[in-house]
């Protein structure tokens, strides 16, 4: 690559595409990378990487590429992680889960993906944890053991889903910054703890209070000691919600180390980024809270719509809170074969920050026409729900599977990345996996 001129990312897309990427990437887009543009006339070269005919080629969407090419990540082991999990980045540890290793109604412990920011604590003394809840919003300020909590309170159980934010980034164009997540920043556990909001009332909380915000005992990258690694909170509203949950244990065991051990914060539907890991202080703001991540362009979205590459001022920028609803085809992998006389079963989870999700629908026509799934209920609200279909095809060839959920408040899935944001947020267009039939 020669002399690249000074300019921004932004400015550099806003100005011409095709110029960017010859100066970014040293060449134009091509029609077999991710980014790439893919022209109606490069399909049958693209039968020829897939191995097969894609049938109903011509419903498929310029700008995309074929879930068949999509590639896969390395096997690599974590403590406490099966091999399996795709590693993104080592320091700080952030590895996702591949679809069709989220099958299981719930998400196993060795299976949930993991999002840090700094470093987790190294030894931890389970008899001397603390929980100290404070603020200017606070009654008072009290610390409880452990064991005063599990005892104090009413233990309870719900399945909640967790989903960063930043789920879905490596779709964006301009590329965000940040990890780039493929599909697999999220999981569904059943976590058991106390109700948030019957731990704030026997503190007290003040009728000012605004915002509920934590603090945990993980080390900043640096390794400065007591240099804050990530502090967000949510809504007082959102805290008081009988889901949103202080818990010490996943699907009956301990927390994983890497999962938070001992205590977490756990709040479905909402940025898995506001649910603290590691958790030792929890505090009741009378304003929105402004602790590390809370802030600046971090985990917030442009207020209102904004084009691709634009920089978006930080006042400019609001803070996300529902997540939106989301599926994913956990069985079969992609790139599975199948003959022409059998049935294809199909499974996959959907999820909502909404009641629940309404519907699950699937295409093998690139969204031409869709056909509904069955679609089981939840336990509770902010669990995922899980879907199957047995899928016929018409003749042999390449086929793409999507799949799109509706929620209960009539929201479905985009069937492309929704709206560009500087930070690569609130991706939920629908999932797609290669089938190929002979
Ligand atoms: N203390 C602490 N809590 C944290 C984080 C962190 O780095 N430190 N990461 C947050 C983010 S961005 C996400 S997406 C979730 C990930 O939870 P998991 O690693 O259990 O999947 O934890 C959140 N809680
Ligand atoms: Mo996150």
């Amino acid at each position: 690559m020669s002399k690249k001129k000074k300019i921004g990312l932004h400015e550099l897309y806003s100005k011409d595409p095709i110029e960017a990427d010859k100066q970014l990437w040293g060449r134009t887009t091509d029609p077999v990378t991710r980014r790439g543009f893919l022209q109606k006339g490069a399909l049958t070269a693209l039968g020829l990487a897939l191995g097969s005919n894609m049938v109903f080629a011509e419903h498929f969407p310029a700008g995309m590429i074929p879930a068949g090419l999509a590639h896969t990540g390395q096997p690599f082991s974590l403590p406490g992680k099966r091999a399996g999990l795709t590693v993104l980045n080592d320091k700080p540890i952030n590895a996702e889960t591949p679809p069709h290793l989220l099958d299981d109604a719930l998400t196993p412990n060795d299976l949930f993906f993991v999002r840090n920011n700094g470093i987790p604590p190294e030894s931890i003394d389970v008899s001397q944890w603390t929980l100290t809840i404070e603020g200017e919003s606070a009654a008072k300020t009290k610390s409880y053991t452990l064991a005063e909590l599990k005892s104090k309170f009413e233990n309870v159980t719900y399945n909640l889903t967790l989903e960063c934010g930043g789920n879905g980034r490596k779709e964006f164009n301009p590329p965000a910054k940040g990890n780039q997540w493929s599909t697999g920043a999220v999981g569904c556990a059943a976590w058991t703890g106390v109700r948030l909001k019957d731990v704030l009332k026997d503190v007290g909380v003040k009728p000012n209070a605004i915002y509920v915000a934590y603090y945990g005992q993980d080390t900043h990258l640096s390794g400065k000691a007591g240099k804050v690694v990530i502090s967000r909170g949510v809504p007082i509203a959102k805290a008081m919600e009988d889901e949103s949950l202080i818990a010490w244990a996943m699907n009956g065991q301990n927390i994983p180390v890497l999962n938070g051990y001992p205590l977490r914060l756990v709040f479905g539907g909402f940025p898995a980024s506001c649910s603290g890991k590691w958790l030792s202080k929890i505090v009741v703001r009378d304003q929105v809270h402004d602790g590390p991540k809370m802030t600046g362009q971090s985990y917030r979205v442009p207020c209102k719509p904004v084009a691709p590459g634009t920089k978006v001022p930080d006042d400019e920028m609001c803070i996300i809170e529902k997540m939106p609803v989301k599926s994913l085809i956990t069985f079969p992998k992609t790139g599975a074969s199948i003959k022409l006389a059998q049935k294809l079963p199909i499974r996959g989870k959907a999820w909502t920050s909404a009641a629940k999700v309404a519907k699950v629908e699937y295409s093998i026509d690139f969204g031409s026409t869709w056909q509904p799934c069955t679609l089981q209920g939840a336990q509770n609200r902010f669990s995922w729900q899980a879907f199957s279909a047995s899928i016929t095809f018409p003749q042999t060839g390449y086929y793409e599977v999507w799949a799109r959920a509706t929620d209960a408040e009539g929201a479905a899935q985009p069937m492309l990345l929704p709206g560009w944001n500087p930070r690569g947020y609130l991706n939920n267009a629908c999932h797609r996996i290669a089938i190929k039939v002979s």
